[in-house]
Order: C-alpha cells, then structure tokens, then sequence
C-alpha cells in the first residue's frame, strides 16, 4: 500500500504549543502539498503523545497513501500489537483526523460532506457555568441563557469544601490544568450529595424548566449513591447527569439505570469503542461523551455513534479547552452528518489560542454553525505563531476526601 502519486505522505510533524494551555498537534503533508492537521492533545500527559507520534508513529506514515484513511487506521491500530489506551489512541486519532482534513480538501468538500452530508442546520452546544455560591451559579447561567445558549452545565462549589471541581478561579475561566504539579483538591460524599439537589432545585425555581441543564458528577460517586442522586434530581427534569461513578466499571450503570429516569451522559475519558459497548447495547446510558480527540479520531468515532444510535443513544461529544479546535473541528463535522447527535459541549479557549488556531466554524448564539465552502476540517494552524507559545508543564488536580485518602478526581 506504499503510494507513488500526489497523496503520497512526505512530511510528518508534531508541533507542541501553549497558546493559553497545551496542545499538540499532527501536521501531515502530501506529495502533492496538501496539508491535513490532527488534535493529538491529552491533558496533562502531552509529551507522551507527541513522543508516540514522532518517535513510533511517523516512519509508519511516510511513503503512505494518505487516502487509504481505514487501512492506516487499522494498520495503526492492529499493527502494534499493544492496543488501546489513551496515549495510543490520541497518537491514532491525530492521524486520522489529518488524514480526512487532507480527504476533505483533496475532494475540495468539508468533512461533514464526505460523512454523508448535512443533517442540522447548526449544533446546540453547552457551556460552563460556575459560582462559589447559588447564587453566583445561577447569575452564571443567565449570563449563558442571554448569550442564546439552550443548554448549560453547572457546577458550584460544595460548602464546607476547600475546593470544588469544575469552579472558575477569580475572573479567569475554569481551566482544569493550571499547575505545575497536580493541585490537591478536597472531596466529601455526604457533602456533595447534601448539596447538588439544593442547587439544581435553586436553578430550576429561579430559572425555570425553559432550557436544558446539565451537571457533571465527575467520576465520584459509588453506583449506589449514583442511583440516589439520580432519583433526587428527577423532579428537576435535567438534559443529563453527567460521569456519576469511576468511567472503567461499564456494568456498574446497570444498577443506576434501574433506578433513575434523570439522563445519563458517561465516556469521556474512554478511547475505544470497547469502552461503550456494554453501556450502548444494554441502553445503560443516554449520550456517550468520547472525544474525536481520544476515541480513534474520525473513523472510530462514527462507529460508536453508528452503534449508539442503534440503541437511542445520542452524541454529547467532550468539548473541553484541552481538545484543540482541531478535535474540536472534527467533533463539529460529525455532529452535523449523523442522525443522533445531542449536544455538544462547548467550554471555549483561552484567547490566545485564537492567533495559532484559525477555525472556521462559528459559535451563534449558543450553538455552532459551519461553512458549505472550506474543505476539509477548516482549521488552519499557523506554526510560526505556535513557537511564540512554548509547553509549559502543567498537570490536572487529584483528589482526597478529607481523611487524606486518595479519591476520584
Ligand atoms: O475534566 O477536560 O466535561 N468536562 C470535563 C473536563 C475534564 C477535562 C480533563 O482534561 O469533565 O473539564
Ligand atoms: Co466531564
């Protein structure tokens, strides 16, 4: 399967960057002098990435037909005999997502078109609202709803709590990754499940039912308690909870399931679709999360949702800062082709990544909308711009409940 011809591969980089927070990113080049670039960013553990691209992955891709986009990814996938995992699968994801960028601009057709073309007229996304008290949390979610936003998260800060997950810090944005070694943060069940019911039935008395909410558990409590909080929250009428028990236990969803109507949302910190099969198939949740950036890129994440929507589950792709506009750009274009999407979150970048990603999608109003005319994915990415911004170590909190136990993060 070595080519000859113009789609030949002749050029791989990695071009790792901190435009306001780390990214890395897989530039690919053609024969024929097509560009293709690839999110390959996993926060936190950056450099790996970037190490299994140049080091293993790059003298794999050159002399390569770059068209064959379902052959590379089986060849990346099977051929090193290791498979799955979070560094793998960003490394493969990078690749495919620069492999249909260079497919898309070859055909002259952004991605969504070669996908099976436009499903929606735009792309409702959510973002984050935060406050160190109810009140500043539910001032956060007007200031979204006036933005256009349908549906918003919100996460405020456990009283009694050191620190709370999820909590901008000063006038700055929530960033999750913001120290040079890991943060230590503070954790409580009885705490927090004193407190979630009292805040989400604080937005809905002051807000209303009129937009869709969300809140994400993030991977801390058991399926029992899980189950507990679930039913608490029914009358609230949430869009989803979101991550309630530790991401690796699919079955554990079978139990809270049984006892919950509130809408599940589990899956990003997954990489394959093995991660989701027993979720989907047993319909044990209600929107699967993978990002395009750490699930298998373009191809892999089509046969997830493709398997999701045979079982009513829709997309809810992970749309954090720490997946570039690049991944970001790639969750956007299957959103649009395929017959189950949710929503997508949206939790936008620092401004500085703006001077090295230009993206061409556009948020309005609260939800995301794309051109018919730039092919490919539609983000360029200016690597001279880039070097102006060099990696800075930087590593997600952990967690300890408050006898200095090790919790979920
Ligand atoms: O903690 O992206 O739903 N969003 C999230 C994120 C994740 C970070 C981890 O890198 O849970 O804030
Ligand atoms: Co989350």
């Amino acid at each position: 399967m070595t080519g000859g011809g113009s789609r030949t591969i002749r050029e791989v980089d990695v071009v790792v960057s901190a435009p306001g927070r780390n990214y890395v990113t897989l530039r690919i080049e053609t024969v024929g002098g097509l560009v293709g670039w690839g999110d390959a960013t996993l926060n936190g553990r950056e450099l790996a990435v970037a190490s299994y691209l140049r080091d293993h992955l790059s003298a794999l891709l050159l002399g390569k037909d770059s068209a064959r986009i379902g052959d590379l990814w089986q060849y990346l996938y099977r051929g090193p005999y290791w498979r799955r995992g979070p560094v793998t699968m960003a490394a493969i994801s990078a690749v495919d997502q620069a492999l249909w960028d260079i497919q898309g601009k070859a055909a002259g057709m952004p991605v969504f078109q070669l996908l099976g073309g436009r499903a929606r007229e735009r792309l409702m996304a959510y973002p984050h609202a935060s406050g160190h008290t109810v009140e500043d949390a539910v001032a956060s979610i007007s200031t979204k709803l006036e933005q256009g936003y349908a549906a918003v998260r919100v996460q405020a800060s456990v009283p009694g709590l050191a620190s709370t997950y999820g909590i901008h810090v000063g006038d700055e944005a929530y960033e999750p990754a913001h120290t040079d070694l890991p943060d230590e943060e503070s954790w409580s069940t009885p705490l927090y499940l004193d407190f979630v019911p009292k805040l989400i039935a604080a937005v809905r008395d002051q807000l209303g039912y009129g937009f869709n909410l969300l809140h994400d558990g993030h991977h801390r409590l058991t399926p029992t308690e899980a189950a507990w909080l679930g039913k608490e929250l029914e009358p609230y009428r949430m869009f989803w909870l979101e991550d309630v028990t530790p991401a690796e236990d699919q079955a554990a969803f079978s139990l809270i399931k049984a006892h919950t109507t509130t809408p599940l949302a589990v899956g990003e910190v997954f990489n394959s679709i093995w991660d989701c099969q027993q979720l989907i198939t047993n319909r044990w949740i209600d929107y699967i999360r993978c990002a395009t950036t750490h699930a298998g890129g373009i191809t892999h994440m089509k046969r997830i949702l493709d398997l999701a929507d045979l079982y009513g589950v829709r997309s809810g792709c992970h749309g954090p800062s720490d997946v570039s506009p690049v991944g970001m750009a790639a969750n956007i274009h299957l959103g649009f082709a395929i017959p189950n999407f949710g929503v997508q979150e949206f939790m936008g970048y620092p401004e500085e990544t703006a001077e090295v990603f230009r993206a061409s999608y556009r948020l309005v109003e609260g939800h995301l909308e794309i051109d018919e005319d730039v092919p490919g994915l539609g983000v360029e990415v200016d690597v001279e711009a880039a070097a102006r911004f060099p990696y800075e170590r930087k590593y997600l909190p952990v967690n300890r409940r408050l006898d200095g136990s090790m919790h979920d993060w």
